[in-house]
């Protein structure tokens, strides 16, 4: 080998060298933090976001999904998602109101009419607000993915009453608020774990718990617990959320890669979620769940107000929030 090649080899090696070190230190891989079980609509948005992250980045940005909660419980990972021990996640926004108070205008019970109507809100003003706390909370909001309607479930009868539901125990989501809303309606809420919600069913500890179908079928709460009464009293979006100093060190290109990958995923993921949610009624149907309609849910609407007041009450800086997402809806 002459010394020339020899040199230029050399070169070129220790050249492929550095450049893969530096692809390998710039493509730190971004864990994404995910509740739900492969399959799911949620977690193919998820997927679909980091497949194209990889993609339109040619590799220099690498992200990659872990489902079933293996890196921890929401609320946990909520914190970690602040404080960039995680980077980016869908989490509902039933626990983000522990950490963003105008979060919570979508926790308080039958704040929309429909699942449209969220949309509708979300797309407007009173959303920009509530990213802005998400915001200011560490957590950069990249779009709203679905989860319909949650309705209450439980192991022993049909509710079709408010009355119906005293003295009943129910698991709920982590937020005092839905404390509160069971407690106005005469039940006892406790909050525990997603994972822990069927096997409490199971052993007795908890009556009940409330969902929409698509995690009622995955979960396998519809084996534990057959009777789902169509309450819809909680039309709760998600978030598709990336720690935010993250975001905000990411080159412009890089933004548009993230929010173009944001964009594609939320439409899957609604697509999905239109499809699963017809799929998994089908599927508990077949199994033998008893589901009943609530025509008139008045009873259950107005059993809320102390809900509503107790919670101006504690945030009177969000009663125009509250108001606005009335009005828009009238
Ligand atoms: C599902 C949500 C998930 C929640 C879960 C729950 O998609 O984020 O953790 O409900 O009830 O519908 O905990």
């Amino acid at each position: 080998m002459n010394s020339y090649f020899k040199t230029t080899t050399l070169t070129l090696a220790a050249a492929a060298l550095s450049v893969s070190i530096a692809a390998g230190a710039q493509a730190r891989e971004w864990r994404g933090w995910n509740i739900h079980p492969p399959g799911y609509s949620v977690s193919e948005g998820m997927e679909e976001f980091a497949r194209l992250i990889n993609e339109k980045s040619g590799g220099s940005l690498e992200s990659k999904v872990y489902h079933n909660a293996v890196l921890g419980d929401q609320p946990d990972a909520i914190q970690q998602v602040r404080l960039g021990g995680l980077d980016w996640a869908v989490f509902n926004m039933g626990p983000m109101g522990e950490v963003s108070p105008s979060a919570n205008i979508v926790s308080l019970p039958f704040i929309f009419k429909s699942v449209d109507a969220m949309h509708g809100i979300m797309d407007g003003p009173v959303g920009e607000r509530i990213s802005e706390g998400l915001v200011e909370a560490g957590l950069q909001p990249l779009g709203w993915f679905d989860s319909g309607a949650r309705s209450f479930y439980n192991t022993q009868k049909p509710i079709n009453t408010p009355d119906d539901v005293k003295g009943m125990k129910f698991r709920v989501m982590s937020n005092d608020l839905y404390v509160n809303m069971v407690a106005a309606l005469g039940g006892n809420a406790t909050p525990l774990p997603y994972g822990e919600v069927f096997q409490s069913l199971k052993l007795g500890v908890i009556d009940g718990a409330e969902n929409n179908y698509p995690s009622y079928d995955s979960s396998g709460h519809f084996e534990a617990a057959k009777y789902y009464s169509v309450t819809e009293h909680l039309i709760l979006p998600e978030c598709l959320c990336m720690n935010k100093a993250l975001y905000d060190n990411l080159s412009d290109d890089e933004k548009k890669i993230v929010h173009e990958a944001a964009e594609a995923s939320v439409t899957l993921q609604r697509k999905l979620w239109a499809e699963g949610d017809e799929k998994s009624k089908a599927k508990v149907l077949a199994a033998g769940i008893e589901i009943n309609e609530i025509a008139d849910k008045t009873a259950f609407q107005d059993a809320m107000k102390p809900v509503y007041e107790q919670f101006l009450a504690a945030n009177p800086d969000l009663a125009d929030l509250v108001q606005a997402t009335l009005d828009a809806q009238k």
